[in-house]
């Protein structure tokens, strides 16, 4: 392991979200969400189920957290799902007693266990009516009823949380949901009937709306609950990083393009109030502007920055045609990314899902860029892998899973190291506490340090990398002799 170690304050532990771990989509009168209606549809997931089991975990939470409290965690991250708590999500509709002192509950039986809840109010489970209502985020009607929400949970759940996120992903979100239309609500450019939008413009006005929306509760939160309850509230993005292809000064444009399309879009704007510049240069007036109060809302309004991050790619301009349909590309534009450097070597090895590859020195890049840009705490909220082949594997294979753990040190030992430059990384929450629904991929895809075996009520096993993980940590913390 290398030398570089992480303070005995450090918060460490996994991620979850409501809409891939609850199941229970009825129970105790809960409203039901876009994931739950488009899971549901026929060829949307891989394996054709939809999320109405996730893990159980809406049942199963006590036994949930007592395997995480024998993985050595000190820190839980979670999502609420806003139709359990207003059923019908609207500023004006009913709460659900039941849905708020299920999450009270929860969040108390952490606490006892030792583990600090780290709940992310939105984790892209809209109350479906307000999808049917005023098609969500593309509207700012959502804003007032967010605000509302996200009162809701300061007011109920405040007390016991010192560490809110307010969304999750807002760039993956805005772009799977209304460019893809991979996940929910689907639309795209090809879609019908409701699933009918436009792949170039509508990501932009949902992306504006939950900046908006991120501002309006961090505000309520600063004004009407910081004095009393003393925690702090971020946003958490998705971030890749994006590396030349080559010593080009076109590559190195390109990969700046790149990650300014895909992440700074959307952190940009909490730190500075505004988008990045090269981003308007880019995408012209299919870009929304911010009025001048807006812009003084959002500015600082994240105390610091959650960063989901799997991988990095090679980023050169593009050379290979855009096809017609393929919206992603024709989102990005003029660069294109690659495994492959211009020597024939590929930047690491695959993994068990197309998109992630392990490659530790990307990370270091990025929480370095970051802390530069923003100088702002980072909290790693989720970073995790697939194993090659995991899709299709035994139970005893699975359980075996030592492609995660050497993806999990090179990680850890990357984040070590900027921490011992002095890069204010606070947390790194794997991906993820179990394998749960992973959204298109359905449960075939498997990012857990636990075994979910669906067809048996859920029962869980700890593969090698969750006792793996305990060991580590603990070493890193110093809390114990290694
Ligand atoms: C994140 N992509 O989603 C989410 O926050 C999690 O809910 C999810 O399970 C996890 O990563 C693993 O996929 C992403 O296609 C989904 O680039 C897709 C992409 C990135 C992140």
């Amino acid at each position: 392991m290398s030398t570089a170690t992480l303070p005995k304050d450090f918060l460490w532990g996994y991620a979850t979200a409501s809409a891939q771990v609850e199941g229970s989509p009825t129970a105790d009168g809960r409203g039901l969400s876009i994931w739950d209606t488009f899971s549901s549809l026929p060829n949307v997931t891989e394996d054709g189920l939809s999320n109405a089991t996730g893990t159980n975990s809406y049942s199963n939470w006590a036994a949930d957290i007592a395997l995480m409290k024998s993985y050595g965690v000190n820190a839980h991250r979670f999502s609420l799902s806003w139709s359990r708590i207003i059923p019908a999500g609207s500023a004006t509709s009913p709460l659900n007693p039941a849905g708020i002192a299920h999450y009270q509950r929860f969040m108390e039986a952490l606490l006892e266990a030792g583990v600090e809840p780290i709940p992310t109010l939105f984790h892209w489970d809209l109350p479906q009516a307000l999808q049917d209502e005023y098609n969500g985020f593309l509207s700012a009607r959502v804003l007032p009823d967010f605000e509302r929400y996200a009162r809701v949970c300061f007011d109920s759940f405040g007390h016991l949380v010192k560490s809110w996120l307010t969304i999750n992903e807002p760039n993956i979100f805005a772009v799977l949901g209304h460019c893809i239309g991979a996940h929910a609500p689907g639309r795209s450019s090809s879609g019908e009937g409701a699933r009918k939008g436009d792949s170039l413009k509508e990501p932009y006005i949902v992306g504006h709306h939950l900046m908006l929306a991120h501002a309006r509760a961090v505000a309520v939160y600063r004004k009407e609950f910081a004095q009393k309850q003393g925690g702090k509230v971020g946003i958490v993005i998705n971030g890749n990083w994006a590396e030349p292809w080559d010593a080009s000064e076109e590559s190195k444009q390109a990969a700046e393009n790149h990650l300014t399309l895909s992440t700074l879009w959307l952190s940009d704007p909490v730190f500075t109030g505004d988008y990045p510049p090269l981003l308007r240069k880019l995408v012209g007036d299919r870009l929304p502007t911010f009025t001048a109060e807006e812009s003084a809302l959002l500015k600082g309004s994240s105390d610091f920055l959650g960063l989901n991050h799997y991988t990095t790619f090679y980023v050169r301009k593009r050379v290979t045609p855009i096809e017609d349909g393929d919206w992603q590309n024709h989102f990005f534009g003029e660069n294109e990314s690659t495994t492959t450097a211009p020597d024939g070597t590929e930047i690491g090895p695959k993994a068990g899902l197309s998109w992630v590859r392990p490659v530790p020195w990307g990370f270091g890049k990025l929480l370095r860029f970051l802390w530069r840009r923003y100088d702002r705490d980072v909290w790693v909220t989720e970073n995790g892998v697939i194993c090659p082949g995991e899709k299709d594997m035994s139970k005893e294979e699975a359980l075996q899973d030592d492609f995660r753990i050497d993806y999990f040190r090179g990680y850890i030992d990357e984040l070590a190291e900027c921490v011992k430059e002095g890069v204010p990384v606070k947390s790194y929450l794997a991906w993820a506490f179990a394998d749960n629904f992973e959204w298109q991929e359905g449960y075939t895809a498997k990012f857990g340090v636990t075994y979910v075996d669906h067809k048996n009520n859920c029962e869980m096993t700890p593969k090698k990398s969750a006792w793996w993980m305990k060991e580590y940590m603990a070493a890193k913390m110093g809390l114990k002799d290694n």
